[in-house]
Protein backbone atom coordinates (compact mmCIF):
# COMPACT_ATOMS: atom_id res chain seq x y z
CA UNK A 1 0.00 0.00 0.00
CA UNK A 2 1.56 3.52 -0.93
CA UNK A 3 2.19 5.89 1.99
CA UNK A 4 -0.54 8.94 1.82
CA UNK A 5 0.42 12.82 1.62
CA UNK A 6 -2.30 14.43 3.08
CA UNK A 7 -2.09 18.53 2.34
CA UNK A 8 -4.49 20.89 4.04
CA UNK A 9 -4.65 24.72 5.40
CA UNK A 10 -4.34 24.09 8.64
CA UNK A 11 -3.63 20.74 10.42
CA UNK A 12 -5.24 19.12 13.28
CA UNK A 13 -2.36 17.48 15.69
CA UNK A 14 -3.67 16.04 18.65
CA UNK A 15 -2.33 15.95 21.83
CA UNK A 16 -3.59 12.70 22.02
CA UNK A 17 -4.37 10.30 19.04
CA UNK A 18 -8.22 10.06 19.05
CA UNK A 19 -8.81 12.97 21.76
CA UNK A 20 -12.47 13.69 22.23
CA UNK A 21 -12.17 16.93 20.82
CA UNK A 22 -10.68 15.78 17.23
CA UNK A 23 -13.85 15.58 14.37
CA UNK A 24 -14.62 12.98 12.31
CA UNK A 25 -12.60 13.56 9.40
CA UNK A 26 -9.10 14.62 11.24
CA UNK A 27 -10.44 11.39 13.26
CA UNK A 28 -10.92 9.39 10.27
CA UNK A 29 -7.51 10.74 7.74
CA UNK A 30 -5.43 10.46 10.86
CA UNK A 31 -6.47 6.81 10.91
CA UNK A 32 -5.85 6.40 6.77
CA UNK A 33 -2.34 7.68 7.63
CA UNK A 34 -1.53 6.20 10.75
CA UNK A 35 -2.08 2.07 8.83
CA UNK A 36 -0.39 3.76 5.44
CA UNK A 37 2.07 5.38 7.03
CA UNK A 38 2.96 9.39 5.95
CA UNK A 39 2.59 12.85 6.02
CA UNK A 40 0.30 15.46 6.74
CA UNK A 41 1.50 19.05 5.50
CA UNK A 42 -0.17 22.30 6.53
CA UNK A 43 0.13 25.71 7.80
CA UNK A 44 0.83 26.25 10.97
CA UNK A 45 -1.09 28.95 12.48
CA UNK A 46 1.76 30.70 12.72
CA UNK A 47 2.76 34.09 11.56
CA UNK A 48 6.70 34.21 11.24
CA UNK A 49 7.07 37.97 12.42
CA UNK A 50 10.53 37.96 10.65
CA UNK A 51 8.60 38.65 7.55
CA UNK A 52 10.49 35.50 5.95
CA UNK A 53 8.64 31.76 6.85
CA UNK A 54 11.13 29.65 8.63
CA UNK A 55 11.76 26.05 7.34
CA UNK A 56 8.95 23.51 7.80
CA UNK A 57 8.24 22.05 11.66
CA UNK A 58 8.38 18.20 11.40
CA UNK A 59 6.91 16.11 14.00
CA UNK A 60 6.73 12.71 13.86
CA UNK A 61 3.92 10.88 15.42
CA UNK A 62 3.73 6.88 15.60
CA UNK A 63 3.64 6.43 11.52
CA UNK A 64 2.51 10.08 10.78
CA UNK A 65 5.29 13.00 10.30
CA UNK A 66 3.19 16.47 10.71
CA UNK A 67 4.94 18.77 9.01
CA UNK A 68 4.16 22.75 9.70
CA UNK A 69 4.99 25.56 8.03
CA UNK A 70 4.42 29.40 8.93
CA UNK A 71 3.70 32.44 6.43
CA UNK A 72 4.21 35.70 6.81
CA UNK A 73 1.36 38.20 7.83
CA UNK A 74 1.34 38.98 3.74
CA UNK A 75 0.73 35.48 3.14
CA UNK A 76 -2.00 35.00 5.56
CA UNK A 77 -3.76 38.57 5.01
CA UNK A 78 -3.78 37.56 0.50
CA UNK A 79 -3.96 33.75 0.46
CA UNK A 80 -6.32 32.98 4.05
CA UNK A 81 -8.68 36.18 4.36
CA UNK A 82 -7.92 37.66 1.20
CA UNK A 83 -8.53 35.05 -2.18
CA UNK A 84 -9.53 31.90 -0.16
CA UNK A 85 -12.24 33.49 2.82
CA UNK A 86 -13.16 36.24 0.46
CA UNK A 87 -13.64 35.28 -3.00
CA UNK A 88 -13.53 31.71 -3.17
CA UNK A 89 -15.93 31.15 0.04
CA UNK A 90 -18.25 33.79 -1.00
CA UNK A 91 -18.47 32.59 -4.68
CA UNK A 92 -18.79 29.26 -4.33
CA UNK A 93 -21.43 29.83 -1.97
CA UNK A 94 -22.82 31.39 -4.51
CA UNK A 95 -22.80 35.36 -3.27
CA UNK A 96 -21.39 37.49 -5.83
CA UNK A 97 -22.50 40.65 -3.93
CA UNK A 98 -19.67 39.74 -1.05
CA UNK A 99 -16.55 38.33 -3.20
CA UNK A 100 -14.08 40.99 -2.72
CA UNK A 101 -12.07 41.05 -6.29
CA UNK A 102 -8.55 42.01 -5.31
CA UNK A 103 -5.78 41.24 -7.35
CA UNK A 104 -2.82 41.66 -4.73
CA UNK A 105 -4.77 38.90 -3.06
CA UNK A 106 -5.58 36.68 -5.80
CA UNK A 107 -1.87 36.68 -6.72
CA UNK A 108 -0.90 36.13 -3.06
CA UNK A 109 -3.14 32.90 -3.24
CA UNK A 110 -0.85 31.22 -6.11
CA UNK A 111 2.14 32.67 -4.54
CA UNK A 112 1.25 31.17 -1.19
CA UNK A 113 0.43 27.78 -3.22
CA UNK A 114 3.42 27.68 -5.32
CA UNK A 115 5.28 28.14 -1.56
CA UNK A 116 3.70 24.92 -0.20
CA UNK A 117 4.35 23.17 -3.42
CA UNK A 118 8.36 23.60 -2.66
CA UNK A 119 8.06 23.30 0.47
CA UNK A 120 5.90 20.00 -0.09
CA UNK A 121 8.16 18.52 -2.93
CA UNK A 122 11.41 17.57 -1.53
CA UNK A 123 9.67 15.04 1.10
CA UNK A 124 7.69 13.26 -1.75
CA UNK A 125 8.64 9.80 -2.69
CA UNK A 126 8.05 8.37 -5.99
CA UNK A 127 5.43 5.81 -4.58
CA UNK A 128 3.22 8.03 -2.42
CA UNK A 129 -0.47 9.04 -3.21
CA UNK A 130 -1.09 12.90 -2.59
CA UNK A 131 -4.54 13.70 -1.32
CA UNK A 132 -5.08 17.97 -0.98
CA UNK A 133 -8.13 19.15 0.82
CA UNK A 134 -10.28 22.36 0.31
CA UNK A 135 -10.46 25.56 -1.32
CA UNK A 136 -7.23 27.30 -0.27
CA UNK A 137 -4.95 24.72 -2.33
CA UNK A 138 -6.72 24.32 -5.27
CA UNK A 139 -3.69 25.15 -7.38
CA UNK A 140 -1.27 22.85 -5.57
CA UNK A 141 -1.21 19.96 -8.05
CA UNK A 142 -0.42 22.35 -11.37
CA UNK A 143 2.70 23.88 -9.32
CA UNK A 144 3.78 20.00 -8.07
CA UNK A 145 3.63 18.87 -11.77
CA UNK A 146 5.62 21.97 -12.95
CA UNK A 147 8.18 20.66 -10.25
CA UNK A 148 8.25 17.49 -11.76
CA UNK A 149 5.92 15.56 -9.92
CA UNK A 150 4.08 12.69 -11.47
CA UNK A 151 2.18 10.80 -8.48
CA UNK A 152 -1.13 10.28 -8.39
CA UNK A 153 -2.74 13.58 -6.69
CA UNK A 154 -6.37 13.43 -5.34
CA UNK A 155 -8.43 16.86 -4.19
CA UNK A 156 -11.24 17.29 -2.33
CA UNK A 157 -13.58 20.00 -2.47
CA UNK A 158 -15.20 20.76 1.48
CA UNK A 159 -17.49 23.46 -0.16
CA UNK A 160 -19.63 23.71 -3.09
CA UNK A 161 -19.10 24.35 -6.61
CA UNK A 162 -21.16 26.91 -8.50
CA UNK A 163 -22.83 27.14 -11.79
CA UNK A 164 -20.87 28.70 -14.85
CA UNK A 165 -22.69 32.18 -14.45
CA UNK A 166 -21.70 32.33 -10.59
CA UNK A 167 -18.22 31.11 -11.07
CA UNK A 168 -17.33 33.21 -14.09
CA UNK A 169 -17.33 36.47 -12.33
CA UNK A 170 -14.23 35.75 -10.72
CA UNK A 171 -11.61 37.06 -12.60
CA UNK A 172 -9.09 33.86 -12.35
CA UNK A 173 -11.66 31.27 -12.72
CA UNK A 174 -10.05 29.82 -15.83
CA UNK A 175 -6.67 29.50 -13.92
CA UNK A 176 -8.39 27.79 -10.71
CA UNK A 177 -10.20 25.72 -13.48
CA UNK A 178 -7.26 24.56 -14.61
CA UNK A 179 -6.05 23.90 -11.47
CA UNK A 180 -8.29 21.09 -10.67
CA UNK A 181 -7.69 19.38 -14.24
CA UNK A 182 -4.16 19.04 -12.80
CA UNK A 183 -5.33 16.45 -10.42
CA UNK A 184 -6.09 12.73 -11.27
CA UNK A 185 -8.87 12.64 -9.20
CA UNK A 186 -11.67 15.69 -8.22
CA UNK A 187 -14.09 15.00 -5.53
CA UNK A 188 -16.65 17.27 -4.64
CA UNK A 189 -19.38 16.67 -2.30
CA UNK A 190 -22.33 16.01 -4.57
CA UNK A 191 -23.56 15.51 -7.87
CA UNK A 192 -25.16 18.83 -8.28
CA UNK A 193 -21.51 20.03 -7.73
CA UNK A 194 -20.11 18.01 -10.28
CA UNK A 195 -22.31 18.68 -12.66
CA UNK A 196 -21.59 22.41 -11.97
CA UNK A 197 -18.07 21.97 -12.64
CA UNK A 198 -18.47 19.86 -16.04
CA UNK A 199 -21.01 22.81 -16.97
CA UNK A 200 -18.22 25.13 -16.25
CA UNK A 201 -15.56 23.10 -18.30
CA UNK A 202 -18.50 22.99 -21.16
CA UNK A 203 -19.44 27.05 -20.92
CA UNK A 204 -15.60 27.96 -21.31
CA UNK A 205 -15.05 25.53 -23.88
CA UNK A 206 -12.49 24.22 -22.00
CA UNK A 207 -13.52 20.22 -21.09
CA UNK A 208 -16.10 18.36 -20.69
CA UNK A 209 -16.83 15.22 -19.01
CA UNK A 210 -16.65 12.39 -21.56
CA UNK A 211 -18.25 9.32 -19.53
CA UNK A 212 -19.12 8.80 -16.45
CA UNK A 213 -16.74 10.65 -13.94
CA UNK A 214 -13.83 10.69 -16.31
CA UNK A 215 -13.27 14.93 -17.77
CA UNK A 216 -11.34 15.84 -20.28
CA UNK A 217 -9.49 19.41 -20.06
CA UNK A 218 -7.09 20.87 -22.93
CA UNK A 219 -4.43 17.83 -23.03
CA UNK A 220 -5.54 16.02 -19.64
CA UNK A 221 -7.69 13.75 -18.83
CA UNK A 222 -8.41 13.23 -15.34
CA UNK A 223 -11.65 11.93 -12.97
CA UNK A 224 -14.09 13.33 -10.88
CA UNK A 225 -17.00 12.28 -8.23
CA UNK A 226 -19.51 12.43 -5.60
CA UNK A 227 -18.10 11.73 -2.28
CA UNK A 228 -20.72 13.10 -0.04
CA UNK A 229 -18.71 13.45 3.41
CA UNK A 230 -19.76 11.81 6.25
CA UNK A 231 -19.29 11.33 10.22
CA UNK A 232 -18.00 8.98 12.83
CA UNK A 233 -21.91 7.75 13.25
CA UNK A 234 -21.03 4.56 15.85
CA UNK A 235 -18.50 6.46 18.15
CA UNK A 236 -20.72 9.99 17.73
CA UNK A 237 -23.94 7.82 18.92
CA UNK A 238 -22.02 6.07 21.76
CA UNK A 239 -20.69 10.34 22.73
CA UNK A 240 -24.29 10.68 22.85
CA UNK A 241 -25.95 7.85 25.08
CA UNK A 242 -23.41 8.30 27.59
CA UNK A 243 -23.56 12.14 27.44
CA UNK A 244 -26.15 12.19 30.86
CA UNK A 245 -23.21 11.76 32.91
CA UNK A 246 -21.53 15.11 31.62
CA UNK A 247 -22.65 17.83 34.03
CA UNK A 248 -23.06 20.54 31.36
CA UNK A 249 -25.50 18.45 29.40
CA UNK A 250 -27.27 17.80 33.22
CA UNK A 251 -27.34 21.77 33.77
CA UNK A 252 -28.53 22.05 30.54
CA UNK A 253 -31.45 19.52 30.93
CA UNK A 254 -32.85 20.55 34.38
CA UNK A 255 -32.65 24.26 33.24
CA UNK A 256 -34.95 23.43 29.81
CA UNK A 257 -36.86 22.33 32.70
CA UNK A 258 -40.46 20.79 30.95
CA UNK A 259 -39.77 23.00 27.47
CA UNK A 260 -38.87 21.62 23.89
CA UNK A 261 -35.60 22.24 22.82
CA UNK A 262 -35.04 23.21 19.38
CA UNK A 263 -31.22 23.62 18.76
CA UNK A 264 -28.87 24.99 15.75
CA UNK A 265 -25.18 24.87 15.60
CA UNK A 266 -22.82 26.15 13.28
CA UNK A 267 -20.05 28.70 12.54
CA UNK A 268 -20.68 32.37 12.74
CA UNK A 269 -20.82 32.27 8.61
CA UNK A 270 -22.89 34.00 6.62
CA UNK A 271 -23.59 30.98 4.45
CA UNK A 272 -25.32 29.27 7.13
CA UNK A 273 -28.44 31.18 7.65
CA UNK A 274 -28.67 32.02 11.24
CA UNK A 275 -30.59 35.11 10.93
CA UNK A 276 -33.21 33.47 8.87
CA UNK A 277 -33.54 30.69 11.04
CA UNK A 278 -34.19 33.27 13.62
CA UNK A 279 -36.76 34.83 12.01
CA UNK A 280 -38.48 31.41 11.34
CA UNK A 281 -38.12 30.86 14.79
CA UNK A 282 -39.45 34.34 15.72
CA UNK A 283 -42.44 33.85 13.82
CA UNK A 284 -43.08 30.53 14.80
CA UNK A 285 -43.31 31.60 18.29
CA UNK A 286 -45.56 34.33 17.54
CA UNK A 287 -48.25 32.56 15.64
CA UNK A 288 -48.17 29.31 17.68
CA UNK A 289 -49.12 30.76 21.27
CA UNK A 290 -49.44 26.88 22.55
CA UNK A 291 -45.95 26.56 22.02
CA UNK A 292 -45.14 30.12 23.61
CA UNK A 293 -43.20 29.72 27.17
CA UNK A 294 -42.59 25.79 26.08
CA UNK A 295 -40.07 26.16 23.82
CA UNK A 296 -36.52 27.03 24.03
CA UNK A 297 -34.54 27.90 21.16
CA UNK A 298 -30.09 27.18 21.53
CA UNK A 299 -27.85 28.27 18.92
CA UNK A 300 -24.21 27.66 19.77
CA UNK A 301 -22.16 29.95 18.00
CA UNK A 302 -18.51 30.30 17.97
CA UNK A 303 -17.18 33.09 16.10
CA UNK A 304 -15.05 32.54 12.90
CA UNK A 305 -13.46 34.48 10.45
CA UNK A 306 -13.74 37.96 12.95
CA UNK A 307 -10.77 39.38 10.90
CA UNK A 308 -12.93 39.55 7.64
CA UNK A 309 -15.00 42.51 7.49
CA UNK A 310 -18.55 40.39 6.59
CA UNK A 311 -18.18 38.05 9.17
CA UNK A 312 -18.02 41.10 11.85
CA UNK A 313 -20.74 42.58 10.61
CA UNK A 314 -22.66 39.03 10.83
CA UNK A 315 -21.68 38.69 14.49
CA UNK A 316 -23.00 41.91 15.46
CA UNK A 317 -26.27 41.59 13.33
CA UNK A 318 -27.01 38.21 14.84
CA UNK A 319 -26.24 39.43 18.38
CA UNK A 320 -28.69 42.20 18.15
CA UNK A 321 -31.16 39.99 16.51
CA UNK A 322 -31.25 37.41 19.27
CA UNK A 323 -31.45 40.11 21.75
CA UNK A 324 -34.32 41.96 19.85
CA UNK A 325 -36.30 38.85 20.00
CA UNK A 326 -36.04 37.99 23.70
CA UNK A 327 -36.44 41.30 24.65
CA UNK A 328 -39.81 41.50 22.43
CA UNK A 329 -41.44 37.92 23.32
CA UNK A 330 -39.52 36.84 27.20
CA UNK A 331 -40.91 36.98 30.04
CA UNK A 332 -39.47 37.28 33.17
CA UNK A 333 -39.25 33.48 33.76
CA UNK A 334 -38.65 32.24 30.01
CA UNK A 335 -35.85 33.38 27.58
CA UNK A 336 -36.76 32.49 24.15
CA UNK A 337 -33.56 32.26 22.41
CA UNK A 338 -30.42 31.01 24.00
CA UNK A 339 -27.36 32.47 22.38
CA UNK A 340 -23.64 31.31 22.89
CA UNK A 341 -20.37 32.02 21.37
CA UNK A 342 -18.46 29.55 22.17
CA UNK A 343 -17.36 26.09 21.00
CA UNK A 344 -18.03 23.05 23.10
CA UNK A 345 -16.66 19.12 23.53
CA UNK A 346 -17.91 16.80 20.92
CA UNK A 347 -19.60 14.37 23.59
CA UNK A 348 -21.30 17.28 25.57
CA UNK A 349 -21.95 18.68 21.75
CA UNK A 350 -23.29 15.11 21.20
CA UNK A 351 -25.41 14.72 24.16
CA UNK A 352 -26.77 18.53 23.64
CA UNK A 353 -28.36 17.15 19.95
CA UNK A 354 -29.81 14.21 21.97
CA UNK A 355 -31.78 16.57 24.22
CA UNK A 356 -33.20 18.48 21.42
CA UNK A 357 -36.71 17.87 20.18
CA UNK A 358 -35.82 19.17 16.75
CA UNK A 359 -32.50 20.10 14.70
CA UNK A 360 -32.66 23.61 13.24
CA UNK A 361 -30.11 23.12 10.39
CA UNK A 362 -30.81 25.75 7.66
CA UNK A 363 -28.01 26.91 5.68
CA UNK A 364 -28.32 29.13 2.32
CA UNK A 365 -25.80 26.92 0.76
CA UNK A 366 -23.53 24.71 2.18
CA UNK A 367 -21.25 21.85 0.95
CA UNK A 368 -22.64 19.07 3.33
CA UNK A 369 -23.15 20.13 6.26
CA UNK A 370 -22.16 17.51 9.28
CA UNK A 371 -24.34 19.24 11.79
CA UNK A 372 -27.52 17.47 10.05
CA UNK A 373 -25.72 14.16 9.79
CA UNK A 374 -24.27 14.66 13.79
CA UNK A 375 -28.08 15.45 14.71
CA UNK A 376 -29.15 12.02 13.76
CA UNK A 377 -26.59 10.02 15.29
CA UNK A 378 -27.04 11.48 18.45
CA UNK A 379 -30.97 10.79 19.07
CA UNK A 380 -32.17 8.29 21.33
CA UNK A 381 -33.80 5.43 18.58
CA UNK A 382 -36.88 5.47 21.10
CA UNK A 383 -37.82 9.17 21.65
CA UNK A 384 -35.71 10.55 18.17
CA UNK A 385 -35.99 13.61 17.43
CA UNK A 386 -37.10 15.96 13.62
CA UNK A 387 -34.11 17.29 11.57
CA UNK A 388 -35.21 20.61 9.98
CA UNK A 389 -32.79 20.71 7.14
CA UNK A 390 -32.37 23.64 4.00
CA UNK A 391 -32.66 21.56 0.69
CA UNK A 392 -29.68 23.94 -0.24
CA UNK A 393 -27.28 21.71 2.38
CA UNK A 394 -25.71 19.04 0.42
CA UNK A 395 -26.77 16.35 3.56
CA UNK A 396 -30.37 17.26 1.68
CA UNK A 397 -29.04 14.46 -1.19
CA UNK A 398 -29.07 12.15 1.49
CA UNK A 399 -31.13 12.53 4.83
CA UNK A 400 -34.59 11.70 3.04
CA UNK A 401 -36.52 11.63 6.69
CA UNK A 402 -35.63 14.97 7.25
CA UNK A 403 -38.25 17.88 6.62
CA UNK A 404 -36.89 19.58 4.18
CA UNK A 405 -37.48 23.47 3.80
CA UNK A 406 -36.18 26.53 2.09
CA UNK A 407 -34.42 28.17 4.37
CA UNK A 408 -35.51 32.33 2.62
CA UNK A 409 -39.20 31.09 3.38
CA UNK A 410 -39.53 32.35 6.36
CA UNK A 411 -43.11 30.90 6.92
CA UNK A 412 -42.66 27.38 5.83
CA UNK A 413 -39.40 27.20 7.92
CA UNK A 414 -41.72 28.16 11.00
CA UNK A 415 -44.37 25.68 9.50
CA UNK A 416 -41.90 23.29 9.49
CA UNK A 417 -40.51 23.94 13.45
CA UNK A 418 -44.10 23.00 14.34
CA UNK A 419 -44.67 20.41 12.55
CA UNK A 420 -41.52 18.64 13.50
CA UNK A 421 -42.21 19.61 17.66
CA UNK A 422 -46.10 18.07 16.76
CA UNK A 423 -44.93 14.89 14.50
CA UNK A 424 -46.07 11.53 16.18
CA UNK A 425 -43.54 9.08 17.75
CA UNK A 426 -44.03 6.58 14.89
CA UNK A 427 -43.39 8.85 12.20
CA UNK A 428 -40.20 10.34 13.95
CA UNK A 429 -38.69 6.57 14.98
CA UNK A 430 -39.51 5.93 10.87
CA UNK A 431 -38.40 8.93 9.86
CA UNK A 432 -34.90 8.46 11.96
CA UNK A 433 -34.38 4.86 11.65
CA UNK A 434 -33.89 5.89 7.50
CA UNK A 435 -31.63 8.07 8.23
CA UNK A 436 -29.64 6.35 10.50
CA UNK A 437 -29.03 3.54 8.75
CA UNK A 438 -27.98 5.44 6.09
CA UNK A 439 -25.32 7.17 8.10
CA UNK A 440 -24.03 3.83 9.77
CA UNK A 441 -23.65 2.12 6.36
CA UNK A 442 -21.64 5.36 5.47
CA UNK A 443 -19.55 6.50 7.54
CA UNK A 444 -16.12 8.59 7.59
CA UNK A 445 -13.50 5.55 7.50
CA UNK A 446 -15.96 4.52 4.35
CA UNK A 447 -15.82 7.68 2.32
CA UNK A 448 -11.78 8.11 3.43
CA UNK A 449 -11.45 4.30 1.87
CA UNK A 450 -13.56 5.20 -1.11
CA UNK A 451 -11.64 8.18 -2.30
CA UNK A 452 -8.28 6.56 -1.62
CA UNK A 453 -9.88 3.44 -3.24
CA UNK A 454 -10.71 5.48 -6.18
CA UNK A 455 -7.52 7.79 -6.51
CA UNK A 456 -5.03 4.18 -6.39
CA UNK A 457 -7.29 2.47 -8.67
P1 LIG B 1 -18.19 23.91 8.04
O1 LIG B 1 -18.66 25.06 7.24
O2 LIG B 1 -17.36 24.25 9.21
O3 LIG B 1 -17.43 22.82 7.15
P2 LIG B 1 -20.07 21.77 9.05
O4 LIG B 1 -20.11 20.69 8.05
O5 LIG B 1 -21.39 22.01 9.68
O6 LIG B 1 -19.58 23.17 8.50
O7 LIG B 1 -19.03 21.36 10.14
C1 LIG B 1 -18.91 22.08 11.30
C2 LIG B 1 -18.28 21.19 12.37
O8 LIG B 1 -17.94 22.03 13.46
C3 LIG B 1 -19.25 20.13 12.87
O9 LIG B 1 -18.57 18.93 13.09
C4 LIG B 1 -19.75 20.74 14.19
O10 LIG B 1 -20.04 19.79 15.18
C5 LIG B 1 -18.57 21.56 14.62
N1 LIG B 1 -19.07 22.69 15.43
C6 LIG B 1 -19.82 23.72 15.01
N2 LIG B 1 -20.11 24.53 16.06
C7 LIG B 1 -19.54 23.98 17.13
C8 LIG B 1 -19.48 24.32 18.52
N3 LIG B 1 -20.07 25.41 19.01
N4 LIG B 1 -18.78 23.53 19.34
C9 LIG B 1 -18.17 22.44 18.87
N5 LIG B 1 -18.21 22.05 17.59
C10 LIG B 1 -18.87 22.82 16.74
C11 LIG B 1 -17.06 22.71 5.77
C12 LIG B 1 -18.19 22.88 4.76
C13 LIG B 1 -19.32 21.91 5.05
C14 LIG B 1 -18.78 20.48 5.09
C15 LIG B 1 -17.56 20.39 5.98
C16 LIG B 1 -16.90 19.02 5.88
O11 LIG B 1 -18.66 24.22 4.76
O12 LIG B 1 -20.36 22.01 4.09
O13 LIG B 1 -19.80 19.62 5.58
O14 LIG B 1 -16.59 21.35 5.64
O15 LIG B 1 -16.60 18.70 4.55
Amino acid sequence: MSRLVVVSNRVPVQEKKGAASAGGLAVALEAALEKRGGIWMGWSGRINEEGEPGPLSIEQRGNITYALTDLTSKDVDEYYFGFANRMLWPICHYRLDLAEYGRTEMAGYFRVNRFFAHRLAPLIKPDDIIWVHDYHLIPLAAELRRMGIKNKIGFFLHIPWPPADVLFAMPVHEEIMRGLAAYDLVGFQTDHDLENFAGCLRREEMGDMIDEGRFIAGERTFRGGAYPIAIETAAFAEFARRAGSHSMVLKAQQSIEDRSLIIGVDRLDYSKGITQRIDAFEHFVTNNPAHQRKVTYLQITPKSRSEVPEYEAMQRMVAEQAGRVNGALGTVDWVPIRYINRSVSRPVLAGLYRLAKVGLVTPLRDGMNLVAKEYVAAQDPDDPGVLVLSRFAGAARELNGALLVNPYDIVGTSNALARGLNMPLDERRDRWRRMMNHLLEHDVSRWCDDFLGDLAA
